[in-house]
């Protein structure tokens, strides 16, 4: 008869060969199923958000935190600090994308000790190779923007980029208008500083690999090229929407941006054809590297869909000229230096002008739902398309919303 005494000791005998089964499994690449058993024992972060220091085969994802710790022990020498790596060592890959309810903007923060006022961040160890501005139009979307903060400071931080993250607030409740904000973006950061780079981001999609640096290419570049809500594939040849890069002078040579688009669609096909209206063609990254997860939300209230936009687009070839940076007419709000992004409010005014009030028929509200996936009837330009890879004025404001 076996007594208790001998009935431990096979019980620990059989758990200690379990663990060296596991640990044999693990050296052996199975450290998905491995990595599963740890995750039973593991006691769950407040946030849900940490947890894997690294990227590992099979799994989606690693903590877009990893890596960063040893930077917030760096001293160097300011003034003797050798230029960053052509590829950061930090970059680790693929990113682990989740959206808890429980995270807050302090708890970002507290993640990012070292990104300045403003959402400004040097790497502290090296002198940046690439200064880049991230330009995100926004209202009402508080919820979003703490996502986004709290993947996209890491993010940067991990391509050892000289940046800064500018939120473009539209104040007021008229509809809401991307590409105007996009502009005012444009030159109120570069009145700021001499950016060799700058994103257009749109406020609810996560980069999911750091492998997709946020840098320019020597033509414009559209970034969100895999986004989850289209199956990680291009929706159509000419997409342009979600995240795209120029420098100064490619936004030049496009006249930026259109400012007339009021409510949803057809902006970003308008810029789209504006490249190559300004001689120029559009690059990407690959389908591997540039991945999105879109948060999920209905259609904003402010943002219906622009019933106008296919007459818009079919005459961009004789607007483009007219109407863009040049033409961009704005009223600054305020430029507020939030611990994590430059906050700039401003009134773009309505479809009437900048003081006029609002015309008496705002546009139809022709759709009821999004017509996404939909490509654009026909681009009704004939021009190269080709893709490559590869002061605190502070006056109140009309919206109190900003105040993330
Ligand atoms: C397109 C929209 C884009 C939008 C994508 C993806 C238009 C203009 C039609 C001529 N374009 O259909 O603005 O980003 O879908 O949702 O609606």
């Amino acid at each position: 008869m076996i007594s208790i005494q001998s009935k431990w000791r096979y019980l620990f005998m059989f758990l200690g060969i379990q663990l060296v089964v596991m640990a044999l499994l693990s050296r052996e690449g199975y450290q998905k199923r491995v990595s599963y058993f740890i995750r039973i024992f593991r006691k769950p972060d407040t946030t849900g958000l940490s947890g894997r220091n690294q990227t590992t085969v099979g799994i989606p994802g690693g903590d877009v935190y990893a890596n960063l710790s040893t930077l917030f022990k760096t001293h160097v020498n300011e003034d003797h600090m050798p230029l960053c790596p052509k590829t950061s060592p930090l970059i680790g890959g693929p990113i682990h994308v989740k959206f808890p309810s429980g995270l807050t903007l302090a708890e970002v923060q507290r993640k990012n000790p070292l990104v300045m006022r403003g959402g400004r961040y040097r790497p502290p160890d090296c002198e940046a190779r690439h200064r880049t501005a991230i330009i995100i139009p926004h209202r009402n979307r508080e919820h979003h923007l703490k996502f986004l903060l709290y993947y996209l400071h890491p993010f940067l931080q991990r391509q050892q980029l000289n940046y800064r993250i500018y939120i473009i607030h539209q104040a007021g409740t008229y509809t809401f208008n991307r590409a105007k904000l996009m502009n005012v973006g444009f030159r109120e950061a570069m009145r700021e500083e001499d950016w060799d780079c700058l994103f257009f981001h749109d406020v609810d999609l996560i980069p999911e690999d750091d492998r997709n640096t946020y840098v320019c290419d020597s033509t414009p570049k559209h970034v969100a090229i895999a986004m989850d809500k289209f199956g990680y594939k291009l929706p159509y040849n000419m997409y342009f929407g979600g995240v795209s890069a120029l420098t100064p002078l490619h936004y030049l040579k496009m006249n930026g941006f259109p400012n007339n688009y009021w409510g949803w669609g057809g902006e970003d096909d308008d810029i789209g054809l504006r490249v190559s209206l300004g001689g120029m063609y559009i690059s990407r990254p690959s389908v591997k590297v540039g991945r999105y997860k879109m948060i999920k939300h209905k259609l904003d209230k402010g943002n219906d869909v622009n019933p106008k936009r296919f007459n818009m687009l079919a005459k961009t070839r004789q607007t483009w000229k007219s109407d863009g940076m040049n033409t961009a007419e704005y009223e600054l709000i305020s430029r507020e230096y939030m611990p994590l992004y430059t906050n700039i409010t401003v009134n773009i005014g309505t479809e009437a002008g900048l003081h006029s009030p609002p015309p008496p028929h705002p546009p139809e509200k022709a759709e009821e739902k999004h017509p996404e996936k939909k490509a654009p009837a026909e681009v009704p330009v004939n021009v190269p398309a080709k893709i490559t890879e590869g002061d605190t004025n502070k006056k109140p404001t009309q919206n109190t919303s900003n105040h993330v």
